[in-house]
């Protein structure tokens, strides 16, 4: 693992920063430690080609954002894997899933495909509001990891042109604490590289004060008993699941999220997607087998009066 090397280092991304063959281990221990972590040029440039010509014409065709945090000036386009093959199999990258099996399985028997959004900055772009992708669930921080996040690189991530703005070490924040001008750092990766962390931690697009666009592909999984964000069986209907590969129909959401969790008609929603009728039993043994080897969380009755 390559050392922090500091914000005055223009040439470097500040924080922790990974070569494409790097151990999850190593990934895991950078998001446990710094809260992050940026892995250089995991996608290969062939892929990062296709991703980018495969979303071209839905990028032409999008129009601005019309909130303040969508952004005024960004585009956006969501359900990337009806869209885009290159972005399903960068959402199966064996190093990405070998970080999530390590950080959300402990918590679940299975996670899914969260959300998939392309998140173009134009020029003049301001910066987004600092936040926490947990915060879409009504839980207080720090909690255990509920998301994992991927940020693709589809262009240069720059200070300039409004790399994500990091919060370091803020995944174990109390609820509440809000960073000072001098904690915030920008993200800074050549194009096909990714940033990944999890619900806890503080960030935000930068602002793009070049002349040029950036172009992330944000691809988040979450813990399978949670509510996706995005809801992926109406964006990917049964008819359009039927020509993913297999592993891409369980992480999107065709699978259990756990024993008995999500069933249709008493079976697995795989079956649906087979000519066969397929294992309708309702779950699986080894689904069992994880489901007894994940610690019980305590929610306790009267958690919400000790958190106001
Ligand atoms: O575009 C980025 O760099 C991050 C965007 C983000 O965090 C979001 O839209 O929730």
């Amino acid at each position: 693992m390559n050392r922090p090397t500091g914000r005055n280092d223009p040439t470097v991304a500040p924080g922790p920063v990974f070569a494409r063959d790097a151990a999850a281990a190593d990934v895991v221990a950078s998001l446990e430690e710094h809260g992050y972590a940026l892995v250089h040029r995991l996608a290969d440039p062939a892929t990062l080609a296709r991703l980018n010509d495969e979303l071209d014409p839905y990028l032409a065709a999008v129009p601005l954002g019309r909130t303040d945090f969508a952004g005024h000036r960004t585009k956006r386009i969501n359900n990337l894997i009806a869209k885009s093959p290159a972005a399903g199999e960068l959402a199966l990258n064996p190093l990405v899933m070998s970080v999530c099996d390590r950080v959300l399985l402990p918590y679940c028997v299975r996670y899914h495909l969260h959300v998939t959004t392309i998140i173009e900055l134009q020029p003049g772009e301001r910066s987004q509001g600092l936040h926490r992708d947990g915060g879409i669930y009504p839980v207080r921080f720090p909690s255990i990891p509920m998301t994992l996040a991927t940020i693709w690189a589809c262009t240069d991530f720059t200070a300039e042109n409004g790399g994500t703005n990091l919060v370091p070490g803020s995944h174990r924040w109390e609820h509440g604490r809000e960073p000072r001008e001098d904690e915030i750092v920008p993200s800074v990766m050549p194009a096909g590289s990714v940033l990944i962390y999890t619900s806890n931690f503080i960030h935000g697009s930068g602002p793009n004060s070049s002349n040029g666009t950036r172009r992330g592909m944000a691809l988040h999984y979450n813990l399978g008993w949670l509510r996706q964000e995005e809801n992926q069986y109406l964006s990917v209907p049964p008819d359009v699941a039927r020509g993913l590969p297999e592993p891409l129909q369980r992480l999107i959401g065709y699978d259990f999220g756990g024993p008995y969790l999500g069933f249709v008609e008493k079976g697995n929603p795989q079956a649906l997607l087979q000519d066969e009728a397929g294992d309708m039993a309702r779950a699986r043994p080894e689904d069992y087998e994880r489901a007894q080897r994940i610690v019980p969380l305590v929610i306790a009755p009267d958690a919400a009066r000790r958190n106001a």
